[in-house]
């Protein structure tokens, strides 16, 4: 592929400056701002990731944030989970809905107070749908971005790096819980969340000004600990079955196709605007839903368009991310199956550029 060439709605982000220092190789957009993809390579990162930590820009990861004696309301409007045993200090990841159950968004929803809610969004201009809600029903909340940036620490190593900037007291924040911890005499949110499945945390860096003399502390610190700048990791969020709004779902799916039904109390979450449609299509099940795949053969080229899958020739679904994983020896997909499909061991056929490849439905996925 071409470059991307920058200009100033391609945003750069507070770690910017750190991650062309550390050598990235690619970037992917993202909330029409800079994520990168590589370091070393996909496979080198992966190992990297599995072994030893990683700071990731993760800045991509945009809040919209609610503030006002309405905001929980609202909050409650946006997502089929139930909020209301939420305490303040909580992360949930939520499905976001509009009125036809369609999936808009999937973040991770952080309670700061009654009266104050983040929504640390993935891929998808959410902050309008919500200032249209707040707007529309004339809430009183405040809707807007704040200059909060997610710098992510993953890896096995990540406790001792954390502890080492923030203190010993991060290593009690279980997970998605986050606690206030200081850096250069600011107050800062530090949970232990992520995208991977090798454990770690997330900071929620608030002003840019802070964003380099933390990236450089970590490094500082981690040295000995062979710390790295890495990025979310194609190979591994796919074993783990971290799903990727825009690419394994979009505003077609509702979260019970997104296999997301466990996030979802539609009987019990009163006020989402999508809760109607969600009652009516959970009541049917859905006809179709993410599964894990095992594609055999040789390493998969780079999924940037959805495969379609064949079962007895007819046409069942689709692969929509895929990658070679090193750890399993198979390529490892996520793909979105027909319910006369969907039963694991169910071998299937994917249509991806290099031709036909036998596929298999897995039980659950490699993490
Ligand atoms: N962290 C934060 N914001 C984010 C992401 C993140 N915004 C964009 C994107 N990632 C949103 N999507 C996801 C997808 C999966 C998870 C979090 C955000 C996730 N899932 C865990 C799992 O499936 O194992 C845990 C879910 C749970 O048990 O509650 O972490 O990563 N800040």
């Amino acid at each position: 592929m071409a470059l991307i060439s920058p200009s100033r709605r391609l945003r750069r982000t507070p770690f910017s400056d750190g991650v062309e220092a550390a050598g990235v190789k690619a970037y992917t957009v993202y909330n029409r701002m800079l994520l990168p993809t590589v370091f070393e390579s996909v496979e080198a990162d992966y190992r990297h990731l599995k072994t030893h930590v990683q700071v990731w820009d993760v800045a991509v990861e945009r809040q919209v944030e609610l503030r006002g004696p309405d905001a929980g309301r609202l909050m409650q409007m946006l997502t089929p989970r139930d909020l209301r045993g939420m305490l303040p200090g909580q992360c949930y990841y939520v499905p976001i809905v509009d009125e036809t159950g369609g999936m808009l968004n999937d973040p991770v929803a952080l309670k700061l107070s009654e009266e104050r809610w983040w929504i640390s969004i993935a891929d998808s201009d959410l902050l309008l749908w919500v200032k249209g809600i707040a707007n529309g029903y004339r809430l009183d909340v405040l809707v807007d971005e704040p200059d909060v940036s997610p710098l992510a620490v993953q890896g096995p190593k990540a406790d001792d790096l954390v502890a080492r900037v923030f203190g010993d007291a991060v290593r009690d924040i279980r997970f998605f819980r986050f606690g206030w911890f200081q850096f250069e005499g600011r107050d800062i949110i530090v949970a232990r969340s992520g995208y991977s499945k090798q454990g770690g945390f997330e900071i929620y860096v608030e002003g840019s000004d802070l964003g380099m003399p933390l990236w450089e502390a970590l490094f500082d610190q981690g040295a000995d600990l062979q710390v790295r700048a890495g990025c979310p990791n194609g190979i591994e969020r796919i074993e783990g079955g971290l799903l990727s709004y825009g690419n394994d779902m979009t505003d077609d799916n509702t979260p019970h196709e997104c296999g997301l039904g466990r996030f979802c109390d539609t009987q019990t979450a009163i006020g989402c605007i999508g809760r109607d449609a969600l009652l009516r299509v959970a009541k049917e099940g859905p006809v179709q839903q993410i599964r894990p795949l095992a594609i055999a053969g040789e390493a998969v080229p780079g999924c940037d368009r959805a495969w379609p899958i064949y079962g007895g020739g007819e046409r069942v679904g689709q692969v929509t991310s895929a990658a070679w994983s090193p750890d399993f020896d198979t390529n490892v997909a996520i793909g979105m199956v027909r319910m006369t499909h969907w039963t694991p061991g169910t071998m299937l056929e994917v249509e991806t550029p290099d031709g036909m490849r036998a596929a298999k439905v897995q039980a659950q996925f490699w993490l």
